[in-house]
Order: C-alpha cells, then structure tokens, then sequence
C-alpha cells in the first residue's frame, strides 16, 4: 500500500474492486447508514495520510493596494518570475512544448519589468467620454504644458474599449464635461478602487457654465466623488473656451459687436498635475510597476492554467468512473448522493493539489459536501435523473435498469462536480510555497457550478456522456468479465 500514498482507494489498481466488495458484502449486513459511516470512515482513515491542519483565513481583498516600497514590487517581480519557472518546469515535465513560444515571450516581459522599475520617465494617460474635449486637452497640454516639465513625460489617449491599457499608465487624466455621471462614476470608481490607478478629474468647458454657477458644480461633482478621489484631485479646465460676443458703443451712436476669441484656462490642471508629478514620481513608478507585474501573473496564469487543466481532466476522470462503479453496485438512490460526495472529497484534494490549493481531509469533505448540497438545491440531481431515465429509456439495451441511470447520474454530477472545481481553481490565487490558508469561496463556486452544468446539459452532450459510460459499465454487468477501473 506504500505505492501510491496520495490516491489509496486506488492503490495497485485493486482500490475500486476492494470498494465495490466491501459496498456488496455490506448490503448483506449493515442498514443503509452503516454503509455510508463505513464507507467514509475507510476513506476518512486512508486520508489521515494528508491530513493536515490549514488555518482558516478570511477570502482576499479585491481592492488593490498601492505597493508601500520597492521590495514589495521586487517581491512581486520575484513571484513573477517564480511562476514562470514553475511553468517552465511543467511543460517539460509535461513534454508541452506549445507553450514554448508563450514562455520565451512571457521571459522577455517580466525581465523588462525590473527595467521599468528604474526608469523616470512618466506616463500621462487622458480618458473620458465622447466629445469631452481629450484631444483638445492633449493638445493644450502638449502645446503649453509639457516643455516646460523638467520630467520627461508622454501624453497618450486611453480609449474606452481598451481599459486594460490603463495598466501601464502613471497617472490617468480622467476627463468630463458637466456634472458625472453614473456611468463615469462607475468607471472612475474602478479604475481607483480596483485598478489602484493615481487619478485626476477634470472638469472641462467650464466657460458653458454662468460664472456664478461654476463653484457650484465643481463642489458638487467634488461631493459626487468624495469617497473616490480626494477634492484636491478634481479641478475644472476651458480647454478651448467658445469665443465671447463682444459689443462696443461707439461715439456715433452706433453700436459694434465681434467674436472675441478666449485662452484656455488651464491652471488649476496644470497646477495640481505638476505638483503629483514631483512629489509622487517614485510611487507613481512602483505602483505602475507592481500592476504591469500583477497583470504578467495573471497572463502565465492561463498557460499554467491550461497545463494544469491537461493533468486535472484525466484524474476527473478517473473519479467519475468510481463513482459510476460505487452507485451501479450500491444503488440506492439517496445513498449514492452520498457515497459520491465521500469519493469526491479525494477528487476535490487531488484536483486541489494539482492547482497547488492545499486541502485537508476535512477541508475538501466541506468543499463536496458544498458541491453536493447545491447541486440537490439546484435541483441538478434530479433533472440528470430524469434526463437520464428518458434517454435510456430509449435504448434498446434492456439491462440497463435503474441502477444504470444512478449510476450514469452519479458519473455525470461527479464530472460535472470536477470541471466545476477545476474552473473554479483556475481563478483562485495560487501560493507556488507551501503554506497557504484555506478559504472557500461558496457564491464564487455555486455561480461555477450552475454555469458548468448548463454548458453541459444539451441532450446531445448527455446521450454521447451516457453511451460513453455505458460502454465502460458493460463489462460489470456481464457477470464473466471483472470490473475495470484503469483509465480510458
Ligand atoms: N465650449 C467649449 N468647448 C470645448 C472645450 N474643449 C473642447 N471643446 C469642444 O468640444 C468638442 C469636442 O472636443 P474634442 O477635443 O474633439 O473631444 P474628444 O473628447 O477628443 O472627442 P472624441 O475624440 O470624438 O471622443 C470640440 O468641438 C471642441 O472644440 C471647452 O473648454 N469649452
Ligand atoms: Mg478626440
């Protein structure tokens, strides 16, 4: 039993033929619950082998936090590059090499992250909606403004469909023309909350406003924004003030009017810009630094996310033919339920330790009993169930009574429950040291679950799903053939 320590109720290959007597002899002596408490306490025993006490810890913060010094940005780098190398490592491992070209570049990127931690140079970035005046402004400043900088710095436009620039920008120019609203607010919101993005609003075409009304509107859009950006950080500009009708009387009585072209008016912009400049260059360029090396972790993510998928699909597998095999030869409907949930707990612990998410015994029983519990609320047994009846009943096998269907279900819900943890795991956030807590998020897994189940529920998907498993429980069903676990 040495052989195999992480998977024993698959040890030499006799683990599944050894359940599936132990589930038979006890039909014989043991009521329903004896069996389920037997069945758990051998797999509960077999996991005393990894159990391991993990702390609980409260789900992470969404909001970003700017990085307080250069070592937390290094750090940040360092993960960076850890990550890559852990990639590295499985796609050799793994004889991937598809994913070579990725890593070459991915290499590249994140060494030029530790240049860009040196450099001086800042980045403008101006946003706004339609026709709030971004290129006159860019103009004004680029015209006026920045030649008279002794910082080096470049001015570009961040349009709205690509957000996602906005990563490798110093500080974001955020532009509107009138009172905000809530569509700028929600999307000023994110980029500062979220984004931890250094921002500035202004207020521009202050001149189509009475003199008299212009504090007025800028303290309310100030009020509007005071959980966002300070009052300080939201000033109002003319970028290209409409021409004044000038009228002049003259000595003749007669009376002359002309368009008076006006200046910009720009100083409270200029002023404030030139100010967060200076003062917070160097936070500017870590924090800029430490999104760029965040937003890299996330893109090696989905490469080691697709390895990790190409490992995680077989042991699915794997544990959706157990569980097929433990309902077909213990069908009782409302224990097989049951008996899948204390299978999937090792599912849930294999799977986890794939996706480097460390999970007691303990820990990955909540984790099924989750699973298990919101696929009965959501009413996915029973529809699988039904759906399952209906198909074979138009089978013309005859053998495949009930048994069949509780078994084909419990094949279908343990997949289902597998690709529901897999995707979830994939938008967890991984610890490459060992050490990390345990945390659960349950709506994040529920909301999985339901999306999962619904891109496989087709008919169609289900009647291939159900021949496929079929084919496999045949040889059970014919008392000359042993049964058969080894994977497809
Ligand atoms: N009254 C007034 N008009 C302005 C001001 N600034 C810009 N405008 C006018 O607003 C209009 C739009 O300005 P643009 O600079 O093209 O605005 P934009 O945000 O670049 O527009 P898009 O690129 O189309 O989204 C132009 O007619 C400008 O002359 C200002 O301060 N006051
Ligand atoms: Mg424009």
């Amino acid at each position: 039993m040495a052989v195999k320590l992480q998977r024993p109720i698959l040890v030499g290959g006799v683990g599944l033929s050894f359940l599936l007597w132990i589930l038979t002899s006890l039909q014989h002596t043991a009521g329903e619950f004896g069996q389920v408490a037997l069945l758990t306490t051998i797999l509960a025993g077999a996991g005393l082998w990894w159990f391991q006490s993990g702390s609980s810890q409260s789900p992470g913060e969404l909001e970003f936090v700017p990085p307080a010094s250069r070592e937390t940005v290094e750090a940040a780098i360092a993960q960076t590059e850890a990550q890559l190398d852990h990639l590295a490592q499985l796609a050799a491992d793994q004889g991937s090499q598809a994913i070579e070209p990725s890593l070459e570049l991915w290499r590249g990127q994140t060494a030029q992250l530790k240049v860009n931690l040196d450099r001086t140079a800042l980045r403008l970035g101006v946003m706004g909606s339609k026709a709030v005046g971004k290129s006159t402004v860019m103009q004004v400043l680029a015209a006026d403004w920045i030649p008279k900088q002794e910082l080096s710095l470049s001015l570009v436009e961040v349009p709205d469909s690509q957000p996602q620039l906005t990563t490798a920008i110093d500080v974001i120019l955020f532009l509107t023309s009138g009172d905000i609203t809530d569509s700028e607010f929600q999307a000023l919101s994110k980029l500062v909350k979220y984004q931890g993005q250094r921002t500035l609003l202004a207020w521009n075409k202050l001149d189509q406003y009475l003199e008299g009304d212009q504090p007025i509107v800028l303290q309310h859009i100030r009020d509007t924004l005071k959980d966002v950006l300070q009052p300080d950080d939201v000033v109002s500009i003319a970028a290209s003030p409409n021409p004044v009708k000038v009228r002049q009387h003259q000595t003749d009585g007669s009376v002359q009017e002309w368009m008076e072209a006006q200046a910009p008016e720009m100083t409270a912009l200029t002023g404030r810009l030139t100010q967060v400049l200076t003062e917070e260059q160097q936070a500017l360029i870590w924090s800029t630094t430490y999104r760029e090396a965040i937003a890299q972790q996330k893109v090696i993510r989905t490469g080691l996310n697709q390895l990790w998928r190409e490992q995680a699909m077989p042991v699915m597998e794997q544990y959706q033919w157990i569980a097929a095999a433990a309902a077909f030869a213990n069908p009782v409907p409302a224990l097989d339920v049951l008996a899948t949930t204390a299978i999937s707990s090792q599912m849930v612990i294999d799977l986890g330790a794939i996706y480097k998410q460390k999970f007691s015994l303990q820990q990955a029983q909540e984790v099924a009993k989750t699973l298990a519990s919101q696929m009965l609320k959501l009413g996915l047994v029973e529809l699988t169930t039904q759906t399952l009846t209906a198909l074979l009943k138009s089978n013309t096998v005859t053998f495949v009574a009930g048994s069949a269907v509780q078994a084909i279900s419990a094949a279908y819900l343990t997949r289902v429950a597998g690709l529901s943890l897999i995707e979830y795991f994939e938008r967890q956030e991984i610890e490459l040291q060992p050490g990390q807590g345990f945390s659960l998020d349950i709506n994040a897994l529920t909301q999985t679950l339901k999306a999962v189940f619904q891109q496989n529920q087709q008919t169609s998907a289900l009647q291939s799903f159900a021949q496929q498993a079929l084919n496999r429980l045949s040889p059970q069903l014919q008392p000359s053939q042993p049964p058969s676990n080894s994977p497809a």
